[in-house]
């Protein structure tokens, strides 16, 4: 990945912030002790590879049962498949969330993603339901136009109000078509 610069000897804190000072900071990445801003000019650049070395990998989250990916995010992959409502349920009853993949952090999730569950679709926490076409995160943060499938969403017979996330990225489907699904839970 080409990170365009690197900071030595900060925290995981103050990278983040400097990422959200970083006029067009897409990501940040950190780790031992150096702080990785990303400002590309498009997703064409990205090109993620092996940036999780295995002494990230190590460690846990509160909860048991969810494995901590990348040293900062709490995952856990359900191999069952639900609908959406029951999916959200579920994580929700198992104290997390359906996975949210915000802009700051949406490609380090997808990285994850394609290295421990790759190939499947995941129903994770985003929904046009309340508005058609106005589709947010359900913590009410904007999903990005870049993060899509071609040609999605799609809203195909008018009924695709949910989002998963699946090889190529995100699509919008029917809520009620069964689905393996992603919750996290915060790391503290
Ligand atoms: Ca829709
Ligand atoms: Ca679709």
């Amino acid at each position: 990945m080409d990170y365009t610069f690197s900071i030595k000897g900060v925290t995981d804190i103050v990278c983040g912030e400097r990422c959200t000072s970083t006029p067009d900071c897409e990501l940040f990445h950190y780790d031992s002790n150096t702080c990785y801003i990303l400002n590309y000019p498009g997703i064409g650049s990205i090109h993620i590879t092996t940036f999780y070395g295995s002494e990230n990998w190590t460690g846990g989250c509160s909860v048991d049962g969810y494995p901590l990916y990348g040293g900062r995010f709490c995952m856990r992959m359900f191999k069952t498949r639900k609908n959406w409502y029951n999916a959200n349920d579920t994580c929700n009853q198992d104290g997390g969330q359906l996975l949210i993949m915000k802009s700051e952090d949406f490609f380090l999730k997808k990285e994850v993603i394609d290295q421990y569950g790759g190939g499947h679709l995941y129903w994770i926490g985003g929904t046009d339901i309340e508005t058609e076409g106005d589709w947010i995160w359900n913590d009410g943060s904007p999903i990005r136009s870049n993060q899509w499938e071609a040609g999605n969403p799609s809203n195909s017979h008018y009924a695709e109000h949910c989002l998963e996330f699946g090889p190529l990225m995100l699509n919008d489907n029917s809520c009620l078509t069964p689905a393996f699904f992603i919750c996290e839970k915060l790391k503290y």
